[in-house]
């Protein structure tokens, strides 16, 4: 299998090898903190101009708009779910925020994808958990869509980057 994913540290925004990157925003899809906030400084006021054409993204969905000034040629913006405790179908919404991304992402012929940790700042759900989902969940999406070749992690900080490389390895003991 050619498909693979890897990790790297720092702002998704200078990923200069990626097709699309992938945006953790609101289901507004007009702006915010973190890595949306970033996301949209860096693609300029086109980028948002395009998103208010969109009419917002229910949360485990996905939608893509053009990268206008970042690297990336598209950026899939997609809504992760609001960490409560775990028991209020938030595992199921990561995923699908993640299937979704990497479905949107097949269908525009994006092979290489980056991705941040997504729901893991502001919306507050645990590093651990949610690098198990995102890794999980993006490998089996990548066998459904072989036309995605590569997954970028971009993770911002050191917990998270090991808590990512730990689900890393689990999924290559498993598999
Ligand atoms: N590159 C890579 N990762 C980043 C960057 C960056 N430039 N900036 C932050 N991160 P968050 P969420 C990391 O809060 O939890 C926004 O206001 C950050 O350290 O950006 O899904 C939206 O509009 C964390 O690990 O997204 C929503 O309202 C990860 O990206 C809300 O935040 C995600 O943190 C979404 O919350």
């Amino acid at each position: 299998m050619n498909a693979q994913i890897t990790l790297h540290k720092g702002d998704i925004t200078t990923d200069a090898e990626a097709d699309a990157i992938v945006n953790a925003a609101n289901t507004s899809l007009l702006g915010g903190g973190g890595v949306d906030g970033a996301i949209h400084r860096a693609a300029g006021p086109e980028l948002l101009a395009e998103c208010r054409t969109l009419h917002g993204c229910r949360t485990g969905d996905a939608k893509i708009t053009k990268g206008y000034r970042l690297p990336a040629a598209h950026v899939i913006h997609t809504v992760g779910p609001i960490y409560r405790d775990g028991r209020h179908g938030e595992p199921a919404l990561l995923a699908s925020a993640y299937r979704r991304s990497i479905e949107v992402a097949a269908e525009n012929g994006c092979a290489r994808v980056a991705f941040p940790a997504i729901s893991a700042g502001v919306y507050g759900y645990p590093a651990d958990e949610a690098a198990r989902i995102a890794v999980s969940t993006v490998a089996k999406a990548m066998a459904e869509h072989p036309q995605v070749i590569e997954v970028r992690f971009w993770l911002f900080n050191e917990h998270l980057y090991r808590a990512f490389e730990q689900a890393l390895r689990e999924l290559h003991t498993m598999s």
